[in-house]
């Protein structure tokens, strides 16, 4: 299986987030990315690829010029804002809650809020080009996927299922599956469908895709009534206009294990055969596991393996994208039990 990877991920990384009240070591970290590749590099199953396509381009068919230009810009505004050339990390100060009359600022300070969701993502020096290059991965990826038809594991962190059209959050900042999918659709693609099996709801592909029918966006995670991004993933949000029906949100509840973690992978996956996509993106995220952190189901490694193989039955050319994971110590372990589900399928 071809995986693309790229160093330039370590670019990326952040000294705290504000998590539950206190500043916290970023859970979305450099070694998780070096972790899985220390693991995987070796093995004969795994062909690792650089990414060798620009996503500039596509990137700004998912995201705001406005917003691309601010990720672009941030780091140096915030130096001169700081009057520094080594500031610590840049957090937003002021949301624009359910206001009206909301216009973007001029001051760098002011625009954080305006395009930050959380307080969980730090911005720095390299955020803009890990994050450009998270996307290529995934661009990289699909062009692989789509011109030799096999599975292929994209890399990327940071992370993107998070990221809406115009803004930031959950530790993502280029929505990395939205951007494959646009690229499965710009080479010929007539229906793509986005599967995301992280812990928390993709509410940036959710977003992105809401009123659209060529990209079927099917989430299961963590119920959002209790669990971040609280928002966003209630199974009443089923796409609107021209996108309703195209939106399927399967939450479930703290304590889920894998029988009944499977039946709603099953509803999924039917849902999914049903669309009959010319290709199907996978967004996996690790932090479903037992140990993980953040997670209150009760998924363990082997499962990982299982959830893959109901997916690769499924047979359409898939691209594996990653997404959360932050048990660091079994979070290689997992990655290589699900993509070993794709191998066994092949
Ligand atoms: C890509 C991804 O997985 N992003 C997740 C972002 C979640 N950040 C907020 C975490 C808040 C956790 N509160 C946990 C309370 C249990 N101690
Ligand atoms: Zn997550």
């Amino acid at each position: 299986m071809d995986i693309v990877y790229s160093p330039d991920h370590r670019l990326h990384n952040g000294r705290f987030e504000m998590k539950d009240g206190e500043f916290t070591p970023c859970h979305e970290c450099p070694d998780r990315a070096d972790r899985i590749f220390e693991a995987l590099k070796d093995n004969a199953d795994f062909n690792f690829l650089a990414p060798d396509a620009d996503a500039s381009a596509v990137i700004r068919q998912i995201h705001s010029p406005d917003y691309v230009a601010f990720l672009e810009t941030a780091w140096p505004k915030w130096m001169d804002f700081k009057g520094t050339s080594n500031p610590p990390d840049a957090f937003p100060l002021i949301f624009p809650n359910r206001s009206r009359n909301v216009h973007a600022p001029s001051s760098i300070d002011g625009l954080l809020g305006y395009y930050a969701l959380d307080t969980g993502s730090p911005i720095m020096s390299g955020t803009f080009d890990a994050a450009r290059t998270a996307a290529s991965c995934a661009l990289t990826g699909q062009r692989l996927v789509t011109t030799g038809g096999r599975t292929v594991f994209s890399l990327s962190r940071p992370p993107g299922h998070h990221a809406t059209h115009d803004a930031y959050g959950g530790y993502c900042f280029f929505n990395n599956a939205a951007i494959a999918a646009q690229g499965f659709l710009n080479d010929g693609a007539a229906r793509v469908a986005i599967l995301d099996v992280d812990y928390h709801h993709g509410n940036g592909t959710q977003d992105i895709f809401y009123e659209r029918s060529d990209v079927l966006v099917v989430n299961i995670h963590a119920d959002p009534s209790s669990e971040y991004p609280f928002f966003w993933g209630a199974r009443t949000e089923i796409g609107a206009g021209t996108g309703a029906g195209y939106n399927l949100n399967l939450p479930l509840p703290a304590g889920t294990d894998w029988p009944a973690y499977a039946e709603a992978l099953g509803q999924a996956c039917a849902a999914i055969r049903k669309y009959a996509p010319d290709a199907l993106i996978l967004s996996f995220g690790f932090d479903i596991f037992h140990g993980d952190p953040l997670s209150r189901f009760l998924i363990g490694t082997a499962d990982f393996r299982r959830i893959a193989g109901m997916i690769a039955a499924l047979k359409f050319p898939t691209l594996i994208i990653l997404e959360g994971g932050y048990a660091i110590d079994g979070l290689a372990d997992n990655v290589l039990s699900g993509l070993t589900g794709f191998l066994e399928t092949e």
